[in-house]
């Protein structure tokens, strides 16, 4: 049984306890629904304490259930049952209530919570709706303000701000149990608050609704949060009975809805991420003290990293100059958290004060962790590792963030190769959640567990990588943009292929996110290739950065910019230096650039799983979405393309897919 029920006096405790985290499976759903009768036909019983046991109170609806048709008893009904119990419940909360939880909790005629508690509805980010009354509920207990920002926002608060809108009655102080039961008791003696389907709820004032739904077309996430504030809005206009129908429906419709499939296969592709099956039972090596190399602006943002979750760090650098670059780097970095009130002032002199920058190279014999960010070239970066190796613990892991270079071949001939691993972070490194660990054949297994357990601690989502160039993200990056490039030699306008990526949900373009992040770093990779006798094709980049359109920072790259914070425009000079190189081939649709892209990114994607340098599509998925900007509740290339179905592909590349991408569709 996930449901006990058991009295202190006349109070019973119902406990929910399904590990992990409570979720209302269908079991449970029922369990509940027995424990209210089981309550109501005591006749010793007053009043109900609803608690959870483990970490959280009840996490939400079983998610896992929403690839199957809904079945009974429906959480509306568990909810029903609750509310209109003889005796009143009272939700002690702690950890999380959240979703169907938090809608178990409105059921309830009080809710109580312990301190560290979340409370809320995520079922957006789910790209569902509340569908057990949150919407119809929520406005009733708080107004239409406060759970349209809930609501749609799909934030949870905690149990502070929970009390200040009156989504909670109490804060529980001391143990929960016994607050809850003084709480139950306390309450018997007075009047009892109506249950929330009986109260009366105040419309929001004029212009409400037209402003909540500006506000949300603008962030254009999907289509969840636009249908909940349609749901919040029905609660205002009709009874109880029909808002509820209503999101009912809504909520039905959407977790069919291939929106809610992509968000729910990140969900969990996200949580499976940071426990790969074969480190189970490896134990991590403890880390205390990190050293970085390299202050630039990527040395400088993992430095960050790593402060944030209090490790003390040394930066090494060449030399005093370029060491106090780099302390203004992290200075910098650390101000830009402060302005954006990410940090207080008191929390970034404290950041600053465990940072010390060097030019010795000793200092950092003590470190448990050193990670390497020096300039992308293999001579630069074996000297680095030879000399770290000279003056480090043998012990101590030693990591480098190379985005494309061979790892083996950077340390190749030093000793102790099992300390060595791959750790690419993607800039700024203290804030983009993606981690690529990239193990050499000799890496040893607790190195590489410690890897996992670091990205863990730092927030981020990490996902193992074979050996090629540019791992997983930077090598379909490549194929993405020489597929963009594919199209405007096509004829396709710069402009319109950009235009397509946004309108698939990228936030920027293939063309103005090079702009942004500048043409000559790739530019450069090549140029070494060339020079080391690889045949490396010419890009059109290639042809602007030679007359020194290298992005943003110079003024110019696919587009002008009047200034570096301007509007992209487009180039007649761009036109001009690549007429000779476009054609007028037929004229593509928004879509029709979306898909081509999108399918040439799996198609390198199935490559990728082929060859083993992906363990698991999904894989690939998190590292578009958390390293290189592909809407989450697209799921991902992999997942899209398996959604889109193999008959498709032919169409949108413009020829068969590969036989990678043909195995991959048909498995899946
Ligand atoms: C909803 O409620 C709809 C209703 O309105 C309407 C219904 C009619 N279901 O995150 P963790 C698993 S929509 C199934 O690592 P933490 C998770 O996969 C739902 N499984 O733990 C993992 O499994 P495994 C709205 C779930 O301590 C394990 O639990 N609710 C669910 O870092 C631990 O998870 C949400 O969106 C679930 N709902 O964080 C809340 N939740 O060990 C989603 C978790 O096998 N959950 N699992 O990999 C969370 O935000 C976090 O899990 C929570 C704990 C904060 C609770």
């Amino acid at each position: 049984m996930a449901v006990t029920l058991e009295k202190d006096g006349s109070i019973a405790v119902v406990t929910v306890d399904s590990p992990p985290v409570n979720a209302l499976s269908r079991d449970l759903r029922q369990e509940l629904i027995d424990a209210a009768e089981a309550a109501d036909a005591d006749p010793d019983i007053e009043a109900v304490v609803l608690m959870g046991a483990g970490r959280a109170f009840i996490a939400g609806a079983d998610v896992s259930e929403f690839d199957r048709l809904p079945e009974p008893p429906h959480l509306p009904d568990v909810v029903a049952r609750i509310e209109t119990a003889k005796k009143p419940w009272i939700a002690a909360i702690h950890g999380a209530a959240l979703g169907g939880g938090m809608e178990v909790a409105l059921g309830c005629r009080f809710r109580i919570a312990a301190p560290g508690t979340r409370l809320g509805f995520p079922e957006v980010a789910l790209g569902v709706v509340p569908g057990a009354g949150g919407t119809v509920r929520t406005p009733r207990l708080v107004g239409f303000d406060k759970a349209v920002a809930l609501v749609t926002g799909g934030k949870p608060v905690g149990e502070e701000e929970a009390k200040a809108i009156g989504l909670i009655d109490a804060i529980a102080e001391g143990d929960l149990r016994q607050a809850a039961l003084s709480f139950a008791r306390a309450a018997l003696g007075k009047p009892m608050p109506s249950p929330l389907a009986a109260r009366d709820v105040a419309a929001p004032h004029e212009g409400f609704w037209v402003e909540a739904e500006t506000r949300l077309a603008k962030r254009g996430e999907g289509a969840a949060r636009l249908r909940a504030l349609a749901c919040l809005k029905r609660a205002a206009e009709a009874d109880f009975a029909a808002a509820m129908a209503h999101e009912r429906a809504t909520f039905l419709e959407l977790r069919a809805s291939d929106e809610a499939a992509a968000l729910r296969h990140v969900f969990f592709a996200e949580r499976a991420a940071s426990r790969p099956p074969e480190l189970k039972g490896i134990e991590p090596r403890p880390i205390r003290s990190a050293g970085v190399v390299g202050g630039g602006t990527m040395g400088a943002g993992i430095a960050l990293a790593l402060r944030r979750t209090g490790l003390p760090v040394v930066l090494l650098e060449r030399d005093e100059a370029a060491a106090a670059r780099g302390l203004d780097n992290f200075r910098d970095l650390v101000g830009g958290m402060v302005k954006r009130a990410l940090v207080s002032e008191p929390e970034a002199d404290e950041l600053l004060a465990g940072l010390s920058v060097t030019t010795e190279i000793r200092a950092l014999g003590d470190a448990d962790l050193v990670i390497e960010a020096v300039f992308e070239e293999i001579g630069v970066k074996r000297d680095v590792f030879a000399r770290l190796d000279g003056v480090c613990r043998p012990d101590a892991i030693l990591a480098t963030n190379t985005s494309y270079l061979d790892p083996r071949r950077i340390v190749a001939g030093l000793g102790d190769p099992e300390r060595y691993v791959g750790l690419h972070f993607f800039s700024p490194a203290h804030v983009m959640k993606l981690l690529e660990i990239v193990p050499l054949p000799e890496t040893a297994p607790e190195v590489l567990a410690t890897a996992f357990a670091l990205a863990a601690r730092l927030g981020k989502v990490p996902v193992k990588a074979g050996i090629c160039e540019g791992f997983i993200g930077n090598r379909i990056l490549k194929r993405y943009r020489a597929a963009a490039e594919d199209l405007l030699r096509q004829g396709a306008a710069i402009a319109d292929i950009d235009a397509a990526m946004r309108g698939f949900g990228f936030r920027m373009g293939p063309f103005e996110a090079q702009d942004m992040g500048g043409l000559d770093i790739a530019y450069l990779q090549r140029e070494g290739a060339r020079a080391a006798g690889e045949p490396v094709l010419e890009t059109l980049a290639d042809i602007l950065v030679r007359v020194g359109r290298k992005g943003r920072k110079t003024g110019a790259g696919w587009y002008d910019y009047a200034e570096s914070a301007a509007a992209p425009t487009p180039s007649s000079e761009v036109g001009e230096l690549l007429a000779a190189h476009v054609g007028g081939g037929p004229s593509l649709s928004g879509e029709a650039i979306a898909a081509r892209l999108v399918s040439e990114m799996a198609e390198e994607g199935a490559a990728i799983l082929a060859e083993g340098i992906a363990v698991a599509a999904k894989d690939i998925d998190l590292v578009e979405i958390h390293g290189y900007g592909f809407p989450r509740w697209r799921g991902g290339p992999m997942f899209h393309a398996s959604r889109r179905g193999a008959k498709r592909f032919a169409d949108d590349l413009g020829r068969p897919p590969s036989p990678a991408l043909a195995a991959f569709l048909s498995a899946g």
